[in-house]
């Protein structure tokens, strides 16, 4: 197998290419395997290449590239992971990696579960355009397996949940038979999860760099530092990442429904058809959390993914005016400018 088809070519992909970057243009398909900092690997079928520039590229893309190793063109994306970027002011997407066909939110058992965090993550997989999947690393040092097992199946809601150890080479073949012919498995998590750890167990080798967790609260080094492309062998791939501080949400309403359909079910039944879910008569949100049908610490986790998207599409919207308004301060000065040249040409004739 060459090293193209290793990182997931296939004829579906070529097919994509030969429409895209038709003959007689020179060019020939590749995947980013790396993007880091403008240094960029890219795996062809002469091996794994250097390639120039294309800062926009991310780990994932398929691209064409020329014989001299500059990119013409990039393929549609059919999967994009994507978060806000941490502390920017203009609100821009951060682009994690593409063509991602299974997005495991990595869950670490040798350290309390985090609902909130289980929730995000798994709303930021839905949105990318990827299939969810939960996987449960370390199951060798929990001391609670069957019960964190059975809350996060619960809390999964639907999403398919995998238990492995890295360790005694528990639950890989379960998971390895879930990732088809030429799929992408990309890995998002904490620092410390273990996902270096499970990479290096599917593919039986040290391949990956791993680094110890603290000992009081099992949080990792980020020993990862980079997006990367790693093959299982037969075509299937899987994206190491590194591990993630927190996830700012972009655009994603749809993953937001996705995994709280029960809570937006329930807001057709509130009395009031604008109303506010805040403790006031009629709430059907309200209703559930006093009853215990809905978990309050549920209702809140939504509450402020809700609130982050709000907050973010208005300031999306400040930016594109003020972009409006500056184009049209453009026109118009532009306008008197040619007024004034026209006025300069008729007074020198
Ligand atoms: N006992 C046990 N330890 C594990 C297992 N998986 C990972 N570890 C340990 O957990 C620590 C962190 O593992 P990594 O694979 O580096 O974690 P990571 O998620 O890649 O972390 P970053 O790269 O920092 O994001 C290492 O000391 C691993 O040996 C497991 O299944 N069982
Ligand atoms: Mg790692
Ligand atoms: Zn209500």
């Amino acid at each position: 197998m060459n090293t193209l088809d290793q990182y997931g070519f296939t004829d579906r992909i070529g097919g994509l290419f030969s429409f895209h970057f038709p003959a007689p243009t020179v060019a020939e398909p590749a995947r980013i395997v790396r993007a880091d900092r403008g240094r960029v690997l890219a795996a062809s079928r002469r091996g794994i290449v250097h390639i120039d520039g294309g800062t926009s590229l991310v780990t994932g893309d398929w691209v064409a590239i020329k014989p001299a190793g500059s990119v013409l063109g990039c393929l549609p994306r059919s999967s994009l992971l994507q978060r806000k970027r941490a502390y920017d002011p203009l609100s821009e997407a951060q682009v994690l990696g593409a063509n991602i066909d299974l997005l495991g939110v990595v869950v670490p058992l040798d350290r309390p579960l985090s609902a909130n965090r289980l929730e995000r993550t798994l709303v930021a997989a839905w949105d990318s355009g990827a299939v969810p999947l939960v996987i449960l690393t370390k199951a060798d040092l929990s001391t609670r397996f069957d019960d964190v097992v059975a809350e996060t199946v619960q809390r999964a809601r639907g999403v398919e949940v995998y238990t492995t150890s890295a360790e005694d080479l528990d639950g890989l073949e379960n998971l390895r038979g879930r990732i088809g012919a030429a799929q992408t498995l990309a890995l998002l998590g904490p620092s410390g999860a273990g996902k270096s750890s499970l990479i290096n167990a599917l593919v039986g080798d040290r391949r990956q760099h791993t680094g110890t967790v603290r000992a009081g609260d099992g949080k990792g080094k980020h020993t990862t530092t980079a997006r990367e492309l790693v093959p299982l062998g037969d075509g299937s791939v899987v994206m190491d990442t590194p591990g993630l501080r927190g996830f700012a949400l972009w655009d994603a309403e749809t993953g937001l429904s996705e995994v709280f359909g029960d809570i937006e079910d329930l807001f057709d039944e509130c009395r009031f058809r604008d109303c506010a879910h805040d403790p006031e008569p009629g709430c059907a949100v309200q209703a559930a959390v006093e009853l215990g049908r809905l978990e309050e610490r549920r209702w809140l986790s939504y509450r402020k993914m809700e609130r982050e998207l709000a907050s973010l599409h208005r300031r999306q919207e400040v930016a594109e005016q003020r972009h409006h308004t500056r184009s049209f301060q453009r026109v118009a000065r532009d306008a008197v400018l040619a007024k004034d040249h026209r006025n300069r040409l008729g007074k020198g004739r």
